[in-house]
């Protein structure tokens, strides 16, 4: 699902070598300035007394070389560290500020401007697919805090940027987890879940995959056909209940679904059935009768579980849908459908961050196997990974 969206960060991300590879300098100009740094720290050694040596004998040592990339660079510096003890006491004889000079060659400390040179690509590159706004300006300013003043070398600053950016969108994804499994297995009585949303965005089909996803895990069901309003979706409904072998609880159309619930829960505790899963009619801002139901059924029945079932296609209302829900009712999870056809992959950073909630599945085609426990480090690394 996130075909698109890792694309456009990887080309931001590689962009990165590329801007301060720009900078690598050539012989003569690094020659010059360790010199210039020689004597200014001479100078200053003079002063304290302390040993000098090994400035000049980097830049001697440079003399030699055709071309001078970081990695001779860091080569030498290794060699400094002891590493190939090719000068085994050049270290000892080294005043703190000559080897604060090495690391300054081959480190880079990420200043506010060298920050600037990506991170707007890598903005742009969030909200042109489907990360909210809000959601994105977060990311950059984690990766801000994280990168500004670190000193990081120059031949890895790619991956120093890679690593910021996986932490910072995990930071956007990541909730409390929620074990479903554990939450109905250990409930002392019928575990009722509601599943909510706008209009086509896979309440009915997602509620018969995690019907079947609770029956494989040897956990029995109760549906419940509290869309009461549109034609043909307690049929719908039923055809599920038919096909996964689960019975359900129903009345006609037209009837209030805060009583199709009620009913739900009562025929649930009366066999110690574990979860009662509750469908709904689509509906959205516009319908405030509709919401005001809604509202109804969680006062009357308290569900313990209020899903919001948001289609990642709706690419960025899913911002304002998480919030409308949230404020009407308060979600506790998240369930985002057809993450097979959806190619941005944004929604998926934006929804949970919108509302602090976790996303517990991703929906991922049309049977009923294809329900995906989310795990949101894997998803950040399938994103950001190299
Ligand atoms: N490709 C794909 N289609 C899905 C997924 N979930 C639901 N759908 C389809 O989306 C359409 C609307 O689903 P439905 O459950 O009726 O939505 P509802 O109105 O919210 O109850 C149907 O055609 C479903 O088969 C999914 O994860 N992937
Ligand atoms: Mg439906």
């Amino acid at each position: 699902m996130f075909g698109s969206l890792k694309k456009k960060l990887k080309e931001a991300i590689g962009r990165v070598s590329g801007k301060f590879a720009k900078e690598d300098k050539p012989k003569e100009e690094i020659t010059e300035e360790l010199k210039s740094e020689e004597i200014a720290l001479s100078e200053e050694s003079e002063k304290k007394e302390e040993p000098e040596l090994i400035v000049h004998e980097l830049s001697e040592d440079l003399k030699g070389e055709e071309e001078i990339t970081t990695e001779t660079l860091e080569l030498q510096s290794n060699s400094m560290h002891g590493k190939n003890k090719v000068f085994p006491n050049a270290m000892a004889a080294q005043p703190k500020e000559k080897r604060s000079l090495f690391k300054r060659i081959v480190e880079k400390e990420l200043t506010e401007e060298d920050i600037n040179k990506f991170l707007p690509d890598l903005q742009k590159a969030l909200l042109a697919n489907d990360v909210a706004f809000e959601v994105a300006e977060q990311i950059c300013e984690d990766m801000k805090s994280s990168l500004l003043r670190k000193s990081v070398s120059r031949r890895n600053i790619e991956s120093a940027v890679r690593n910021s950016l996986k932490e910072a969108v995990l930071h956007a994804m990541k909730q409390d987890s929620m074990d479903l499994l554990k939450l109905v297995k250990d409930a002392e009585r019928p575990f009722v879940i509601l599943f909510l949303g706008h209009n086509g965005t896979g309440k009915t089909t997602t509620l018969a995959k995690v019907a079947n996803y609770l029956k494989k895990n040897k956990l029995s069901s109760v549906l419940v056909a509290a869309d009461t309003f549109r034609a043909a979706s307690i049929e719908q409904l039923q055809e599920h209940a038919d096909r996964l072998g689960i019975r359900m609880i129903k009345q006609q159309y037209g009837a209030d679904p805060a009583a199709v619930l009620f009913d739900g829960k009562k025929y649930a505790e009366a066999r110690n059935i574990k979860a009662v899963l509750c469908d709904s009619a689509g509906r959205s801002h516009s319908n405030v009768n509709l919401m005001d139901e809604l509202k109804k059924i969680v006062r009357v029945n308290k569900p313990d579980l209020k899903v919001l079932i948001l289609d990642s296609l709706t690419g960025n209302d899913i911002y304002d849908q998480a919030k409308l829900f949230n404020d009407a009712v308060g979600i506790d999870a998240i369930i985002l459908t057809k993450a097979d056809v959806y190619d941005k992959g944004g929604a998926a950073l934006s929804a949970s961050h919108t509302i602090k909630k976790p996303i517990i599945f991703l929906g991922t085609g049309q049977s009923y196997d294809d329900l995906l426990p989310f795990d949101a480090e894997k998803i950040a690394e399938q994103l950001v990974g190299a």
